[in-house]
């Protein structure tokens, strides 16, 4: 990554109305840095709507909107047929949060990504349906209280565990899919600029702690970044047409309780609770690195 790809230009300007720590700003701004002007981008209903893209105060600095929740998918691939069809190269991104990508959103998605539409779909994924509430999503850990998922005498929080949605996409073998995590910069930056310059259909998934919703400090946004690739909880790889071709393997594997600790989500768990999220964790390592963890 040389500097001279970056662009000067802050293209999803600071005075939003994010909470204070939130992950999805610096995701938005490097990813544009990396994107440049020439970018037409799409958010379906999300915290990221609500804190950057309300009329008439929108942070965005290139043509952007919004229609309904769960049709990311369908609204970009129409609006890059049309750009192509001018023979324009615009690039056609669509940002939508885990529950608009895992669970209402999926259809769209998994449509204009078997069409190979030549279009970038990114999932900042915050692990809830935040905007509205924290609710739980397909995306929420096992265990994690939210409010639908409240942790008490009924239940232990979520009782189901997190979907594998960059697995899923993965599976559609479209030219390019990466994992990524801001804790992991020139990754982060590199990853960007690959999906920049590739046809076809892009997927960029990215974590994005939410201090409100996991209940942590707001000083400690990259630390959670980091801490979710260090315990396995996040995997950072990339995949061409469905082949694996880059997985990031930390250097010093940490229990999952680490990352917990931090967490007000996760206050409530047993160490029945904790020893269940690291089987799945390992499980998960084992799949991935082919290895016992
Ligand atoms: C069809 C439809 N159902 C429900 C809603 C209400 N709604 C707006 S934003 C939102 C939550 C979005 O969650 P997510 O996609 O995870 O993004 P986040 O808010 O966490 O950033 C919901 C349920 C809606 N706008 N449209
Ligand atoms: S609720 Fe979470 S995701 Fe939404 S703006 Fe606040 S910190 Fe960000």
């Amino acid at each position: 990554m040389n500097i001279k790809d970056l662009s000067d230009e802050i293209l999803f300007t600071p005075g939003h109305t994010a909470c204070a720590g939130c992950g999805a700003p610096p995701i938005v701004r490097n990813i544009m840095k990396i994107f440049g002007k020439d970018t037409i981008i799409y958010t379906p209903a999300n915290c990221l709507l609500v804190f950057g893209g309300t009329y008439p105060y929108l942070a965005w600095k290139v043509p952007y909107f919004h229609e309904a929740f769960e049709n990311t998918g369908a609204c970009i691939s129409g609006v890059a047929r049309a750009l192509r069809k001018q023979g324009k190269k615009t690039l056609v991104v669509g940002i939508a949060g885990d529950g608009g990508t895992y669970d209402i959103g999926i259809q769209a998605l998994s449509g204009a990504a078997e069409r190979n539409e030549d279009v970038i779909y990114i999932c900042y994924d915050n692990e809830a349906y935040m905007n509205t509430g924290i609710q739980r999503s397909g995306s929420t850990p096992y265990g994690a209280a939210t409010t639908t998922t409240p942790a008490g005498t009924k239940i232990p929080g979520k009782l189901d565990h997190k979907k594998d949605m960059a697995e899923i996409m993965r599976a559609h073998e479209v030219p390019y899919v990466a994992t990524m995590s801001i804790a992991h910069q020139r990754d982060f930056l590199e990853k960007a600029k690959k999906a920049r310059d590739v046809e076809g259909f892009r997927y960029l998934h990215i974590i994005s702690p939410c201090p409100t919703g996991w209940r942590f400090d707001p000083s400690l946004t990259i630390e959670m970044s980091r801490k979710a690739v260090d315990s396995g909880m996040w995997t950072l790889f990339e995949a061409e047409y469905g082949e694996i071709t880059n997985i990031y393997k930390p250097k010093k594997k940490i229990p999952v309780k680490e990352y917990l600790m931090g967490q007000g989500r996760f206050r409530h768990f047993t160490p029945e609770m904790v020893e269940e999220l690291q089987r799945w964790v390992d499980h998960k390592w084992k799949r991935i690195y082919g290895e016992e963890p």
